[in-house]
């Protein structure tokens, strides 16, 4: 059969077929039920159920959903997914949903139901803490960050993925136009808090240094492939239940720099953070919430740093960097050295990621639920403008800040209007 988009009406007929969606459901289909529930920017999403058990069924649609039928976008990103998915499990096992079934010419992918779990932004509107976040979402990134590279891999099978990979074409314009270029004009599909950040908008679009900086990260996001990223780690990506977390949705997987999941990441909470002002009942209800944000984004640095170092120490068996180079000489403190030189570079070039993606949350096509559910523009626009100025430095000084330490410290004074 060709190509053609699930409904709820047919997706009983249309799965009853598949041997494993039948082993979870059951053979009795008209026990199955379904419901549509994606609220993602690109594909659907299903959760069917019976009364032994529960799938997620994700299929690609051949367009942007958010924009409609005029994008059209490649169904192939599902294959993407897939593989990527299969990587990061073998990579940080258990943190990504089990797969059931993949059909590559109906562009999906059957998976782990994740229950009670909620995609983390409705944690972060609600208030809600989750215990040793940052620590695993850190190693996740160490792992697959690490694993996926020539730090690690036979670089044979690298290769091959990187040319495997190389294929994400349409999904990474997306990202190379929405994060790195359109913010920083009037890009047609644009839209931010206006009249409120009208004026702020027009100084960071006339701001030369800004741009220069965008562009010298998407030249870093374009041209180092360093290692296969997930692509698109932001919070909405994440679903968590009480102290566990899972990782969603790597269809923007492509080969990349170090840092650009690591800032992502961070920058969604830094988001979640100026955002707090918008949700809470009363001025400082939220106060020990933001600094639970701050934390996060600690831990994840933290733990990435560990958990990366530590791979590095043990299982650094590919091209880069040969241990016949460094301890097998006695040169042990080499390694180090070499360790804290690459470290400090994706501490660079993460922090110039979250600043250009601080920006395209709030300036360009694709916004975040933490601020659009701020109804009232006059209470939006200052939590908005907040992160524009933090996104703006971390762009432009990301060579000359030194921890989180340093970063936190003015994002709590701009939380608290002591510097405009
Ligand atoms: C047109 S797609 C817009 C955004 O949605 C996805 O989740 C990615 O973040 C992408 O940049
Ligand atoms: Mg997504």
């Amino acid at each position: 059969m060709s190509y053609s988009p699930l409904s709820v009406e047919t997706l009983a007929a249309r799965l009853g077929g598949v041997e494993a969606i039948v082993a979870r459901l059951g053979r009795d289909v008209s026990q199955w039920r379904g419901r549509e529930v994606g609220d993602g920017n690109l594909n659907l999403v299903f959760i069917v159920e019976s009364e032994a058990s529960a799938v997620v069924v994700k299929q690609a649609l051949p367009y942007v959903r958010l924009v409609g039928e005029s994008w059209p976008l490649p169904l192939k990103r599902s294959f993407f997914e897939y593989h990527a998915l299969m990587r990061q499990e073998a990579r940080d096992p258990g943190r990504v949903p089990k797969i059931y079934h993949f059909d590559e010419q109906q562009a999906l992918v059957v998976m782990e139901y994740l229950h009670p779990h909620v995609i983390l932004r409705r944690s972060l509107i609600a208030g809600v803490v989750h215990a040793d976040l940052g620590e695993q979402l850190g190693r996740f990134l160490a792992r697959t960050l690490f694993r996926g590279s020539d730090l690690s891999m036979p670089t044979s099978e690298r290769k091959a993925d990187l040319a495997l990979f190389a294929d994400n074409v349409a999904l990474c314009d997306i990202t190379e136009a929405l994060v790195f270029t359109d913010p920083y004009w009037a890009a047609p599909l644009n839209r931010h808090t206006s009249p409120e950040l009208d004026g702020l908008v027009a100084e960071l679009r006339a701001d030369v240094d800004l741009k220069i900086a965008a562009q010298d990260l998407k030249l870093t996001f374009c041209a180092h492939a360093e290692t296969l990223l997930h692509g698109d780690f932001h919070t909405g990506s994440i679903m968590a239940h009480g102290a566990q977390a899972r990782v969603i949705d790597p269809e923007f997987a492509v080969y990349g720099p170090f840092g650009f999941d690591v800032g992502m990441l961070i920058a969604n909470f830094w988001m979640a953070y100026f955002a707090q002002g918008g949700h809470e009942r009363f001025p400082g209800e939220r106060d020990e919430y933001r600094e639970w944000i701050l934390g996060v984004a600690v831990t994840i640095w933290r733990e990435f740093v560990a958990e990366f170092s530590r791979l590095w120490r043990t299982e650094r068996t590919g091209i880069l960097y040969p241990r016949a180079l460094y301890e097998d000489q006695g040169h042990s403190l080499g390694a180090e050295q070499a360790l804290g030189a690459l470290l400090h570079r994706v501490w660079e070039d993460a922090l110039g990621f979250a600043g250009v993606e601080l920006h395209r949350r709030i300036l360009g096509l694709a916004h975040i639920a933490e601020f659009e559910t701020i109804a009232d523009p006059a209470r939006r626009a200052p939590c908005e403008a907040k992160a524009l100025k933090l996104g703006r430095m971390l762009a432009v000084a990301r060579n000359s800040l030194s921890d989180l330490a340093e970063i936190h410290a003015i994002a709590r004074r701009l939380e608290r209007g002591e510097i405009g």
